[in-house]
């Protein structure tokens, strides 16, 4: 072949090289969570991005992409993509806007701001960042430096609930030591669709002979290499534990040297828990006792086991917080808390993120102490939340708006906001629509950027730096691999500049994001200069892990300094100190009137591979894979029903109802329907009340209400 005719092939070919004018640029795909987030080689040619690859030899993601992080390039290039700085003209929510100069956007928000500020304190201006992490601890404080209390995210319904749990339980807690495991005890977690880029090692562990218990209502890739799958009715997850624990009491499997010496509050968990005998709790979760028992001997008494946790389906409830801390007390109880193989207890780096290295992030994040500002947005609502989480509980927000008080809440600065995140969601759009000023920042013209007096453009993860851990204790400073498209720019320097026109005595955030990414990395010894020398990233030799069992010197970071099966700080509070359990609020159980005519348990939300909550849907390869908003149920309830697969069908909750396509399935037990949370057509919070909250933690009961499915005449 002539040299002509192969620089002709390079050149079609997306062949990296001189000839083709393709360079392969490392960057990460940032669509999903902050535990995968994979290596991406990016092929760029005259400035575009022509093709992504998984980055080989990623330690992390080993050379895979998701679907979604294949469609990279559609998500990037995407025609919804804001172009640049807006400000509204027309009334609000018209979608009338004037592009003006970033200059003008910025000041026009600081304007509006320093105003409310001053007529009726800075509380008054609420900061909320949705599920994109990356920009957190820049945002956080920038509200503290500006004086507001009010930095709130998308954790207010993810994750914080279960870290809640962990505080009251133990004062910290740990992920799986799923590589010397012996027994992995998944409850509620589906990595597959979840969490892709570890479930080889997971594959990997189960041929060694990890032995696995799979908790949750549906079925899942791993069902099918579980030892015992118990499917639990939605929201009952604290009964089951509970009747686990009493089986592992019962029959002397727990650890007394553990028990006896580091707990407290065993007698009156014990004496809680013999309620829950097999019988009793099959009654109540649905699952078979000779299972129930089975699943608890297993896990008991296989040494080391550990648990894997997710971040929600566990605490997407209304009796969800107490659920979760009986289902981690099972950990301490049979002697796997901080053992190797067991629930490794590691400090988060960076954005909850173990990777062995000490960081500054909190100390950085909240510039002002608690005691120098308002009381945040649900400290009257959730005073245990605002005890343990550093931020004010978002789900109160639309309350607070609406009744003014204890101060009124005038202006929202978002980051990636959705208001169809909250239960309730037209309850939030109205609410919002109250307010003096919106301001939304975000990729794509969304429906809530559409809501706002000022919309602002921000660009992805390839074309902006961001510090990225892995918890395989490695690290990289991403760099840019094309500009920001059309006048976008990287949400950090969008803070950033706002932090010089609103918070100017803040003297680090004036240094800029350089200089406070080495001040949060100076205990760990790294710094931005050394970070850009490794532009694929690199295992910084300092990291390691800490030692187990660390309560052995220092106790536990509880009030008693034990782990705490009756929780001191909730029965100061006023609450229940046990795990106990109650239904949720809408159930067969709780509410049998109710379920005479929404007999269906409905549970939402449950991970799609290709869609993560709103981001994918407008992505051609990804939204193909799933075209229809649909339920699922199961093909016994759809017979009794007249309802086949793809018929459209009415979901009614007692709030209203929704036109989806029927998926008939087993993926959902009897009794049971399921739907996915963030259909542009078909959004379900509008079908769950704005309240329907749990009462310690302020988590919506996305995950246990009540429901009917019927055949749409209309
Ligand atoms: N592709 C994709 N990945 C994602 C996301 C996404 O939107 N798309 N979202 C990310 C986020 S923010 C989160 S929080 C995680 C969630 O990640 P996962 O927790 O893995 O996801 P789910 O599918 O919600 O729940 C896992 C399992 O929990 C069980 N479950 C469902 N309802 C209940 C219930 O009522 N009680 C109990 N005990 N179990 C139940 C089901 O059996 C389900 O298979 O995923 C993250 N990863
Ligand atoms: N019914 C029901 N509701 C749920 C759930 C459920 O299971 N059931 N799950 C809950 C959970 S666990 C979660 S985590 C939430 C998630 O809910 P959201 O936080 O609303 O999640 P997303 O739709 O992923 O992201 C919100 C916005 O961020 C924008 N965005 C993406 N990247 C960036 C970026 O880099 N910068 C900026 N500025 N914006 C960006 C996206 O375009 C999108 O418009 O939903 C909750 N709501
Ligand atoms: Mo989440």
């Amino acid at each position: 072949m002539s040299e002509q005719m192969l620089s002709r092939i390079r050149m079609n070919g997306k062949v990296p090289g001189r000839d083709a004018g393709i360079e392969v640029r490392k960057t990460i795909c940032a669509i999903c969570n902050p535990f995968s987030h994979c290596g991406i080689d990016a092929y760029v040619k005259d400035g575009a991005v022509v093709r992504v690859e998984g980055s080989k030899g990623h330690p992390h993601s080993q050379g895979t992409l998701c679907s979604k992080g294949s469609a990279s390039r559609q998500y990037i290039y995407h025609k919804d993509r804001i172009h640049s700085p807006l400000v509204r003209r027309g009334k609000r929510g018209a979608g009338e806007f004037e592009a003006v100069s970033w200059e003008e956007a910025l000041n026009t928000i600081a304007e509006k701001l320093l105003k409310i500020k001053e007529e009726t304190g800075p509380e008054s201006v609420a900061f909320f960042a949705g599920y994109t992490k990356w920009m957190r601890p820049f945002l956080k404080r920038l509200a503290h430096s500006f004086g507001s209390p009010n930095y709130c995210t998308e954790s207010s319904t993810c994750y914080q609930a279960t870290a809640m749990a962990a505080k009251l339980n133990y004062g910290y807690y740990g992920p799986p030591d799923v590589l010397n495991a012996k027994c992995l005890l998944v409850w509620s977690n589906n990595p597959f669709h979840s969490n892709t880029s570890t479930v080889r090692r997971l594959l990997d562990a189960r041929e060694r002979g990890l032995k696995i218990i799979e908790v949750g209502p549906l079925n899942t890739p791993l069902s099918g290499h579980a030892d015992f799958h118990l499917r639990i009715r939605p929201g009952t997850s604290g009964a089951l534990a509970l009747g686990m624990a009493h089986v592992i009491i019962e029959e002397g499997l727990y650890d007394r040297d553990f028990v006896e010496n580091w707990t407290q509050g065993f007698e009156e968990y014990r004496n809680y828990v013999s309620q829950f005998t097999p019988q009793v709790t099959q009654e109540i979760t649905g699952v078979p006792a000779d299972a129930m028992i089975g699943a608890a001997r297993l896990y008991s008494s296989t040494k080391p086991a550990a648990m894997m946790n997710s971040a929600s389906p566990t605490v997407h409830h209304t009796n969800g917080l107490q659920n979760h801390r009986a289902l981690i007390a099972l950990v301490g109880l049979t002697g796997n808390f901080d053992v190797e193989g067991g629930n490794h207890v590691a400090p988060p780096t960076w954005l909850y993120v173990p990777a062995g290295l000490p960081a500054r992030e909190l100390e950085f994040e909240q510039s002002r102490p608690w005691k120098e500002m308002a009381p945040r947005i649900g400290q009257d609502r959730f005073p245990v939340w605002c005890k343990l989480v550093e931020e004010a509980q978002a789900m109160h927000i639309p309350f607070q708006i609406r009744s003014g008080k204890p101060y009124p809440i005038r202006a929202l600065l978002g980051f990636g906001m959705r208001y169809g995140m909250w239960p309730g969601s037209d309850f939030m759009l109205d609410s919002l629509r109250k307010l003096d000023f919106l301001v939304n920042v975000d990729l794509f013209m969304t429906d809530t950027a559409r809501l706002s007096d000022v919309v602002l453009p921000a660009c992805s993860s390839f074309e902006r730096s961001e510090l990225k851990f892995w918890p395989e204790r490695y690290v990289m400073w991403t760099q840019p691999v094309i500009e920001p498209l059309w006048q976008s720019r990287s949400d950090v320097d969008i803070i950033y500049d706002l932090g010089r026109r609103i918070a100017p005595d803040d003297e680090l955030m004036q240094k800029g994001y350089e200089a406070s990414i080495d001040w949060i990395l100076e205990p760990s010894g790294l710094t931005v200069a050394e970070l850009k020398k490794h532009p694929a990233g690199f295992f910084p030799k300092e990291a390691k892990m800490p030692p187990f069992r660390k309560y052995r010197k220092n106790g536990f970071p509880t009030p008693s300094g034990k782990m705490e099966f009756s929780s001191t700080i909730l029965k100061s509070a006023g609450l229940d100190p046990l795990p106990a359990y109650r239904e949720p609020q809408l159930g067969p159980r709780s509410t049998p009137e109710v379920a005479e005519k929404f007999p269906l348990v409905l549970t939402t939300g449950a991970r799609l591979p290709m869609y993560q909550h709103s981001r994918t849907f407008r992505l051609g390869w990804t939204r193909s894979l799933r075209p229809d908003a649909s339920v699922d149920i199961h093909p016994k309830d759809a017979a009794s029903r007249g309802i086949s697969t793809g018929d459209w069908v009415s979901l009614s909750t007692p709030r209203g109802s929704l036109k989806v396509r029927a998926n008939l399935t087993d993926i959902v037990p009897p009794g049971v329907a399921n739907i996915y949370h963030a259909w542009p057509e078909a959004d379900v919070n509008l079908l769950i009340e704005p309240d329907y909250l749990d009462p310690i933690s302020g988590f919506p009961g996305f995950k246990s209400l009540l429901c009917e499915v019927s055949k749409d005449e209309g």
